[in-house]
């Protein structure tokens, strides 16, 4: 257990120096010593509720991905670590969402369920989020309703039995939750759990024609919080959307929505030559139709300028903490308008420090 001792002994000095209430080197002594005993003596470890929390924000801290990271001392955490079970892992997944969407003024918010240990593996919940759309693939001929990024987990939640949703554009797909010593099953979100958003523009009703939606909260539930060498396989967090993730990335992408040719096509753009800009002209409206419908609906949605210099204020007061912060420049920098945001003009350092959140290997993609 020689790595497991080191990795633990060095998320407690880190959590002993950040954290007046750990208390100082007598206590981190007495802590060190008692998790190097338990360790001895289960091959494993329990956090207490004050490092537990503190793990998950410097895991967000440390998403050298994320932009969003200046609040990351404002995570509300859910010790869940009792619950092993897919049933009430599927439940309290439910329970995260209410609280996180807390009517349209969200909440950042992690659940944590049970950590793997020896023999013992926790829970794992497989979908990518834990509110995506179904992909529905026809049997022949492609063509795919809904969202093709999921379509790998539809066709799966389908082999387990899922009967399928009603095969809109935007149907919500279940959970597919797998208890520690237990095969993965699938669970149907209660409605009431999931918030979601119509889209409109501003000033033109293609909306109409399409119905577009998209959910509210962003919850991440395929990574695993790894803190002081111990794995929390499931433990989904959310925090706000960023715009140009729906506008962008989401509706935009070819192998997502495609909806850029539509939109144009709206818009009376000459789509027959590149050189016209209609797809730049209409990510913009895209862009635009995300922002002015959260905000008409009360829903909490960042827009990449003003993410991009809070991100820049999280630098600085990281700098003047003394603490250096990682970044990803191809995934800080927002999918438009990139050299009009100020992230964009400078370069990071790519050093990934633990605690982190990590893909599972295995995941479905
Ligand atoms: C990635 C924004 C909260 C952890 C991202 C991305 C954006 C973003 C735009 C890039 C996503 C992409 O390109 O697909 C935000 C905003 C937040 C927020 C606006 C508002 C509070 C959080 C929270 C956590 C977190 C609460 C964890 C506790 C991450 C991680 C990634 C990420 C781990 C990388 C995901 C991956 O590798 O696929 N965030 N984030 N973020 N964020 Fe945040
Ligand atoms: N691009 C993805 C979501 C990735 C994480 N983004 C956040 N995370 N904003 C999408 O669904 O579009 N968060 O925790 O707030």
């Amino acid at each position: 257990y020689a790595e497991l001792r080191q990795e633990a002994e060095e998320f407690l000095r880190l959590y002993h120096h950040e954290e007046a209430e750990a208390g100082g080197p007598a206590a981190l002594a007495a802590r060190v010593a008692a998790v190097h005993a338990e360790i001895d003596a289960t091959g494993t470890y329990r956090h207490t509720a004050a490092e537990l929390a503190h793990g998950a924000r410097v895991a967000w801290r440390n998403s050298n991905r994320c932009i969003g990271r200046l609040y990351w001392r404002s995570l509300r955490v859910r010790d869940r670590r009792d619950v092993r079970d897919a049933d009430t892992v599927a439940a309290e997944a439910a329970a995260h969402l209410r609280e996180a969407t807390n009517g349209g003024r969200i909440r950042p918010l992690i659940t944590v369920f049970a950590p793997d240990a020896p023999g013992r593996p926790g829970p794992r919940i497989w979908n990518e989020q834990l509110v995506r759309y179904a992909g529905y693939t026809a049997a022949h001929g492609g063509g795919c309703t809904g969202d093709p990024r999921n379509a790998g987990i539809t066709a799966y939640a389908e082999r387990l039995g899922w009967p399928g949703g009603p095969g809109t554009s935007f149907d919500v797909l279940p959970l597919i939750v797998q208890g520690s010593d237990d095969k993965p099953r699938w669970f149907a979100l209660p409605e009431d759990a999931v918030l979601e958003v119509p889209l409109r523009h501003p000033d033109d009703d293609w909306h109409a024609v399409l119905g577009l939606r998209w959910n509210a909260v962003p919850a991440i539930a395929n990574m695993c919080l790894e803190i002081g060498g111990i794995c929390y396989p499931a433990a989904p967090f959310n925090g706000w959307y960023m715009g140009t993730e729906i506008g962008a990335r989401n509706l935009g992408d070819t192998d997502r929505y495609h909806l850029l040719p539509f939109v144009a096509e709206r818009l009376g753009l000459d789509t027959a030559d590149e050189r016209s800009l209609w797809k730049d002209r209409a990510l913009v409206e895209l862009n635009r139709a995300v922002l002015h419908s959260f905000d008409r609906a009360g829903v909490t949605l960042a827009d990449h300028h003003s993410e991009s210099r809070r991100f820049l204020a999280h630098l600085d007061r990281e700098q003047a903490k003394g603490r250096a912060v990682g970044a990803d420049w191809s995934w800080i920098v927002p999918p438009v308008s990139g050299s009009a945001t100020p992230v964009f003009h400078r370069t990071y350092d790519m050093t990934q420090l633990k605690p982190m959140f990590a893909h599972h290997p295995e995941a479905l993609a």
